[in-house]
């Protein structure tokens, strides 16, 4: 029997007809292998919608793929070869139909790298991204601080987006200060589209609920685009009724408005059902055209080449170490409310309820509420870090990790972030409405009724002065708790010793 030249594995996040792999193969001369594994699936328990949007859009992509002339090996999850694991699935195919090569292109956690590392294997560059790993290294060579606003206008200039010659359109980099408007509850608030479930996607459905029924959140409603053309609509749906006024709205939180003006595409672009680069082109073209103003554009693409890329690259260059971080010594585990919602603050309860229903939230309620209210609490951040990965239908290892470790939690003490993003309820309330479906009432400070951000966002600061008083921006915020009366202190401090007894 004739040797195979190339056995072509494609990772369910790697689901684009021109990513590296496929390029470098011949579909007359190769063979594709893509595998559902209980592994990926339970390596952190991830949300039941996660696990559904992973395998219907993997089973669709192999559709798309057998269209366009390959063959494909897709080893679904009750396949009787399916050996649970990537190395395994692996070593099995390879001793079936001994390929020359083993080609994969590089996947988006350290941990797969290592695992794809035990095999004789030729990794390729993920080109979907507009910074390669290696050009990431080098620009974070020799400098002090690593501020993604740099490397965002570096990027800016190479991809030219959004440039007027060596400028940036209407003069500045950054509009974020007109970005902070909280939304009201009487807007019209535009909705994603909703996308009937297929054949292939209920027979995931039943797959799921029977294998991964006692994982975190619900299975249904499930109307997520599963192709690249429904992913695509699902995004020209955001440009034409969302984007205009993402930029004005995209820090606030209204009750039972899951969604408000966020795009919603975060899932599409990490699993490569969107091209990162291309939607970027048609947020530009929306701006140009006229038909949505510049701070809605800059933010969203800011959001895009910068920020996504950016962690992208801390998190290849600090990696494996990076996972450990733990600045602040935090130690106390997760609440029992972020599985089960189960609590008086208002926040955290809208915020976990739409994350069990949606297997989404936007990046306030992530960063200032969950996980702010980790970080006052004392968090252990590895904790927070797996209860991220798992519970977001967007979240892989390479982009949630330094969001929660180095944004969110600070516990890299500070090579991502300025500041730790610490807040007291005064913050959610003028973003929110949550406010008003708390018990708790968040003019008080201290006491029982008083809303328990506010008594652990002083607790937090006086506890980790050490720490934080030689930062400019945290360092004020200490010197007016050094003002407060001896007596008004010592409320602060039975407070949350109160509360943090309750909850742990
Ligand atoms: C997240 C995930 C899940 C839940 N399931 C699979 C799977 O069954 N098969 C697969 O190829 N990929 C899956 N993934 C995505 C992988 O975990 C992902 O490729 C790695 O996290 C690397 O980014």
């Amino acid at each position: 029997m004739k040797r195979l030249r190339n056995l072509i594995f494609v990772l369910g996040d790697q689901l684009t007809p021109q990513i590296s792999s496929l390029k470098f193969g011949d579909s007359r001369l190769d063979r594709v292998l893509m595998v559902e594994s209980m592994e990926e699936a339970t390596y952190v328990g991830h949300h039941k919608k996660k696990i559904a949007f992973i395998f219907s859009a993997m089973r669709h992509f192999a559709e798309e793929l057998r269209e366009t002339g390959w063959r494909v090996d897709y080893i679904d999850f009750n396949h009787l070869e399916n050996r649970g694991g990537f190395i395994a699935q692996l070593e099995h195919a390879i001793k079936q139909c001994r390929p020359e090569n083993l080609i994969v292109t590089e996947p988006g956690e350290w941990r797969v790298l290592q695992m794809l590392k035990q095999l004789k294997v030729t990794i390729l560059p993920d080109d979907r991204f507009l910074c390669p790993i290696a050009d990431f290294k080098r620009w974070a060579e020799g400098r002090k601080q690593l501020r993604m606003e740099y490397f965002y206008r570096d990027m800016r200039r190479k991809t030219g987006l959004l440039m007027a010659g060596e400028k940036p359109a209407g003069g500045v980099w950054n509009f974020d200060a007109e970005n902070r408007r909280p939304a009201r509850a009487d807007l019209l608030m535009p909705r994603p589209k909703i996308y009937p479930q297929d054949d292939t996607t209920r027979a995931v459905l039943g797959l799921v609920a029977s294998q991964f029924g006692n994982h975190f959140g619900d299975i249904e409603p499930f109307n997520y685009a599963v192709t690249r053309s429904s992913a695509e609509e699902a995004f020209e749906n955001f440009l034409e009724f969302a984007l205009p006024s993402f930029g004005d709205y995209q820090d606030a939180m209204l009750i039972g408005e899951p969604f408000l003006y966020h795009s919603v595409i975060a899932q599409y672009l990490n699993c490569g059902l969107l091209d990162a680069l291309t939607v970027c082109r048609r947020v530009e073209a929306a701006y140009t055209s006229g038909r949505v103003p510049l701070n809605a554009a800059e933010g969203y693409i800011r959001q895009v080449i910068g920020w996504r890329e950016y962690v992208r690259g801390i998190y290849w260059l600090k990696m494996p170490d990076y996972a450990e971080v733990n600045f602040f010594d935090h130690q106390q585990p997760l609440p029992d409310f972020y599985w089960s919602a189960d609590t008086d603050m208002g926040c955290i309860r809208a915020t976990v309820e739409q994350t069990k229903e949606y297997a989404y939230a936007h990046h306030i309620q992530r960063l200032m509420v969950t996980g702010n209210f980790a970080m006052l609490a004392g968090v252990n951040p590895q904790r927070l870090h797996e209860w991220y990965l798992s519970v977001y239908a967007d979240a892989y290892e390479w982009v949630e990790l330094p969001n929660t470790l180095g944004m969110s939690q600070y516990a890299d003490g500070g090579m991502l972030a300025s500041k730790p993003y610490a807040a007291s309820g005064a913050y959610i309330n003028r973003m929110s409405n949550y406010c008003e479906s708390s018990v708790y009432d968040v003019k008080l400070r201290t006491g029982k009724q008083a809303c328990p951000f506010n008594s652990l966002y002083w607790n937090f600061l006086n506890r980790h002065r050490d720490k934080l008083a030689s930062n400019p921006r945290i360092g004020n915020m200490i010197r007016t708790y050094d003002k407060f009366s001896v007596s008004e202190r010592e409320k602060i401090a039975a407070s949350s010793a109160e509360f943090l007894a309750k909850i742990f």
